[in-house]
């Protein structure tokens, strides 16, 4: 093995040359020489840095699109097509976050070696910029953490996942952003390979550039094949981390809780059962006089935000022939209530864009069978283009809001 000084070995990545630190400081990671590898470069940092922004951006974006999904503003009217959008849009959230994994490990490796700037800060602008790295670190980690636990469906936090991860995405993309302008310097100069770009390895024991993002691209495509078959059906086979999988389930369907964990199995085994409409005239049905109402098939899927997803055949009654029934306005908003009681479940808002849709039902059965009580026997709701937590599972009243 050689034993080269690595040229620049304290020229860290933004080429800035470093004083050196007291001599009584000078060891471990201080001392002259520390980082042996050349990896630690700006241009090495650029390349897997846009890999990762661009997933961060992804994530951002379509976890943004899907909060204003489940938290509809007043003044946004939400398509109800095409039917496999939100499929596509929180596969791509999953999807996306899974692959950030591997690429903030290999971004965090390449940048390491800043941690031991000399002296600590320059400035005040330069205190700033390095919390304003702690934030981005601190935040990405947090995020690509909690989501993961989340789609395990392991809660073992004390606080509520959906607001926080939405809002800790909110600090994340801020620190993004000023991170990305703070480095526009840095990233433009070192955007395309320059002729000295890829610097040859130290000795035989360190990697080339090459070599590393040869690595990285394989961890990304391993966990990406890994679990993306949770929501692409043909790869469900291939894919044995997927913590979910379409078509193993109770009728070929993934459940996300069962009519026990939900605590409703006496209630929806009860004979008595009706399905109760209120809105200008009130009405009540049971089961067999809902399947005496004209019946109607579609396709469509079941999107959980946790990134699986699976298409079934629904059969029941149109939401816009329970609303005639009951005298209900075209434009009015249905309100429905599950069995299931103080849960984030129990209570659902639907707005005319899915309630008029004809491919809105309430459903009684599933790929032909009466529905399971897992999947929300005797009535449940299924929409096109909604995120899985609004298909509300065990209805028992609507609720015509005027
Ligand atoms: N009442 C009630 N409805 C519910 C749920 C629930 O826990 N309780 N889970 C929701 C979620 S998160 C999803 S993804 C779908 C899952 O439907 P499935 O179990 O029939 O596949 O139902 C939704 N409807
Ligand atoms: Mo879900």
């Amino acid at each position: 093995m050689r034993s080269t000084r690595v040229p620049g070995a304290r020229r860290l990545p933004h080429d800035i040359p470093l004083p050196a630190p007291p001599e009584v400081l000078r060891k471990g990671p201080l001392r002259a020489g520390a980082f042996r590898t050349a990896l630690h470069d700006p241009r090495t940092a650029v390349v897997v840095g846009r890999l990762l922004g661009t997933a961060l951006i992804v994530c951002f974006l379509t976890g943004l699109l899907s909060h204003l999904m489940q938290h509809q503003p007043g003044w946004l009217a939400l398509p109800s097509r095409p039917v496999w959008g939100y499929r596509v849009t929180q596969g791509a959230h999953v999807a996306a976050g899974i692959a950030a994994v591997p690429l903030l490990l290999a971004k965090l490796w390449v940048v390491y070696p800043r941690l031991y700037v000399w002296p600590p800060a320059r400035s005040l602008r330069h205190a700033l910029e390095r919390l304003s790295i702690a934030v981005l670190v601190a935040t990405a980690v947090f995020e690509l953490a909690t989501g993961l636990i989340n789609i395990v469906q392991w809660y073992p936090w004390a606080f509520p996942f959906v607001p926080v991860h939405y809002w800790i995405g909110w600090v994340l993309t801020g620190a993004l952003i000023l991170h990305i302008g703070v480095q526009l310097p840095v990233i433009t100069e070192h955007w395309s390979r320059g002729p000295e770009a890829d610097p040859r390895p130290v000795d035989d024991a360190t990697p080339s550039r090459r070599g590393l993002l040869v690595a990285l691209g394989a961890s990304v495509g391993v966990v990406t094949l890994a679990t993306i078959g949770q929501t692409v059906s043909p790869l469900a086979k291939a894919s044995p981390l997927a913590p979910r999988r379409p078509g193993v389930g109770p009728q070929r369907l993934p459940v996300n809780r069962t009519a026990a964990q939900a605590g409703v199995l006496q209630p929806i085994r009860d004979p008595e059962w009706r399905l109760t409409i209120t809105g200008p005239l009130e009405v009540s049905l049971s089961r067999a006089e809902l399947l005496a109402m004209p019946q109607h098939s579609v396709w469509l899927p079941i999107a959980c935000v946790e990134g699986w997803s699976a298409s079934a055949r629904w059969t029941g009654v149109r939401i816009r022939d329970l609303m005639d029934r009951v005298g209900a306005p075209a434009d009015a908003t249905l309100r429905v209530f599950s069995l299931e009681q103080f849960s984030p479940y129990s209570v659902m808002e639907m707005r005319r864009e899915y309630t008029r849709d004809p491919l809105t039902l309430l459903a009684l059965g599933i790929n032909g069978e009466p529905l399971a009580e897992d999947h929300g026997y005797p009535a449940r709701i299924i929409a096109p283009n909604r995120p899985g937590v609004l298909q509300t599972k065990w209805v028992t009243r609507m609720e015509v809001l005027t």
